[in-house]
């Protein structure tokens, strides 16, 4: 394929290639080890000094994914798969870190990888029909862009009135200190108890003097069993790898349960049979909670009677009744990213952990001392904001990216994100999304999603050089109608009744539209389906 030309407006001589690919993430290393492949010109500009992405940021105490260890890694190579050792039913971030450097090594990625590389704008050159990157160290120019950015790359720092002055060292769970932070001694306070916190607030009770959780709202969590790993279930995965992935790609989330999933309705069992079964998928520990019955995304009061259950198990952990009460939520469970945790609701019995329930009065301010809730200071030593991200389009949205006629994504997303497939947006075109809104991604287990993803997109490069093809571009039509479809499944769900970060509700003056689309072996017959149809719904030129 021919690469591009030109001369950057400040005098430097750009690097011009086929595709530039934006993250050196789990999607951007494979999407280069795959273009590479295929003969494609591609580099990778990334942000950070080294590979792995979300796993590179989020270095926080109990940092753990929360998908088991067997699923979460790349299938493209069965040597790779053979090969790699986990030591965890779940990986803690250090493993899954290693995992990434050792791909990275494996494959002679790190060449085509310009680290320290924050890219500012990314703008269509109409009359060269290439993308224009410009970086802080300098231009890039491409005839295709691939946005491998992550879901979870943006933080979110809510402002608090005094931030500033807080004497003591604050962090944030997505961007953690690489050298660890020693918290023994200290008395330290923790904003949020998302996923992130729920994993980091036992870790860090467990080392510090005194630990204040400012929560917002009470979270669901259920036990991760988290154990080492059994050699035997290791060697059977490793033996049965291509039939147990096939499995997996055929589940809705694209990963397997330790139980079978059962798609009853939950609010036509009676007690005992209910409770028999949720006990054992409590006892078994992770998702596999959530696949008891068919509905509990769906119906209400299948949802309400799993809820509930949890909620008992909250009152039957914690030792004093008033703080079980606030650390009970009364939402629709798992409309929020399910949680699972390592002895979360327990570390709430222990006299040094301490609970300042932020919902009816928010936090005021920051002072130099503490955090000031309801004119009452609770004094700090250490801030740990774990108050999540500007999920899925933050990201895209900061890298101030103008298609054709110098239309800003940015105001094309004016009201929420519009993408065709989760893959192209209409009057963009070459660029390419992955794992982008109005896809499964953050619904789904992120590596094989990142792999089907990628795959199609390299297919797509193939067929356009085969045939001479300058550019591909969603058509509007194309992406409105994809825009209600995911809607229309959205709201066959319970999703969109939470204020979730899925729905962008967690950031203010973000618009509220659900950006994940449920569901993924629908989703990747769709895919399927549109390449083979000649990339129906694209424009090809
Ligand atoms: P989340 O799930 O977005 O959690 C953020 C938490 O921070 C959540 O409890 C928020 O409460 C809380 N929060 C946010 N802003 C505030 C303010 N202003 N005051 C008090 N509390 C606040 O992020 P995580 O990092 O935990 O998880 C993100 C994903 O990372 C996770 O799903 C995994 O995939 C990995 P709220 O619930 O909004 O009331």
């Amino acid at each position: 394929m021919s690469t591009g030309d030109g001369v950057s407006s400040n005098g430097h001589e750009p690097s011009v290639h086929d595709v530039v690919v934006v993250g050196a993430g789990f999607a951007g290393m494979y999407t280069l080890y795959t273009l590479r492949g295929l003969g494609f010109d591609a580099v990778v500009v990334e942000r950070a000094d080294d590979v792995g992405g979300t796993w590179y940021w989020n270095r926080y105490p109990g940092a753990r994914c929360d998908v088991e260890s067997m699923q979460y890694s790349y299938s493209f190579d069965p040597a790779l798969e053979q090969e790699w050792e986990w030591s965890e039913r779940y990986s803690g971030q250090p493993e899954i870190l290693r995992y990434a450097n050792h791909v990275a090594d494996r494959y002679d990625l790190r060449r085509d990888i310009h680290f320290e590389t924050t890219v500012q704008r990314v703008d269509w050159d109409e009359d060269a029909c290439r993308w224009v990157l410009q970086t802080d160290r300098g231009t890039y120019r491409a005839r295709f862009v691939v946005m491998a950015t992550g879901c979870l790359s943006t933080t979110n720092v809510p402002r608090f009135d005094g931030a500033e002055t807080f004497a003591g060292p604050t962090f944030h769970t997505g961007n953690w200190p690489h050298e660890g932070v020693d918290f023994s001694g200290l008395s330290v306070g923790v904003i949020g108890t998302g996923s992130s916190a729920v994993q980091a607030i036992p870790v860090i009770a467990a080392e510090c003097r005194e630990l204040t959780v400012f929560q917002r709202t009470p979270n669901y969590t259920v036990p991760a069993r988290n154990q080492p790993l059994d050699p035997d279930e290791q060697a059977h995965w490793k033996q049965n790898y291509r039939e147990l992935r096939a499995e997996m790609f055929a589940q809705r989330a694209a990963m397997v349960q330790r139980l079978p999933d059962i798609e009853d309705a939950a609010k036509d069992l009676g007690e005992q049979e209910f409770n028999e079964r949720m006990e054992e998928r409590w006892e078994v520990g992770g998702f596999t909670f959530y696949r008891a019955f068919g509905d509990v995304v769906l119906d209400a009061e299948s949802n309400e009677r799993v809820a509930q259950f949890v909620r008992d198990k909250i009152g039957e952990v914690v030792d004093d009744p008033e703080m079980a009460a606030k650390l009970t939520p009364h939402n629709t469970i798992a409309c929020k990213r399910p949680c699972l945790d390592t002895n979360y609701y327990e570390t709430f019995n222990q006299p040094h952990v301490h609970l300042v329930d932020v919902s009816a009065t928010p936090i005021e301010r920051i002072s130099p001392a503490g955090v000031v809730v309801d004119g009452t200071e609770y004094p700090v030593d250490a801030i740990v904001y774990a108050t999540g991200f500007d999920a899925m389009t933050g990201t895209l949205l900061r890298m101030n990216i103008t298609g054709r006629g110098g239309v800003r994504l940015a105001d094309h997303w004016d009201a929420g994100p519009r993408t065709y497939l989760g893959l192209g947006v209409a009057g963009f075109p070459n660029m390419f999304t992955v794992s982008g809104p109005g896809s499964p991604s953050v619904l789904s287990n992120m590596i094989p999603s990142i792999e089907q993803h990628v795959d199609w997109i390299a297919r797509c490069l193939v067929d356009l050089r085969e045939r001479s093809t300058t550019t591909i571009e969603a058509e509007p039509d194309a992406e409105a109608y994809w825009v209600d479809h995911v809607n229309a499944v959205a709201d066959l769900t319970l999703y969109p009744t939470c204020n979730s970060w899925y729905l962008g509700a967690n950031i203010p003056g973000k618009t509220r539209v659900f950006m994940p689309l449920p569901g993924f072996p629908p989703y990747v017959e769709i895919c399927e389906d549109v390449a083979s149809d000649n990339y129906r719904g694209f424009a090809l030129a």
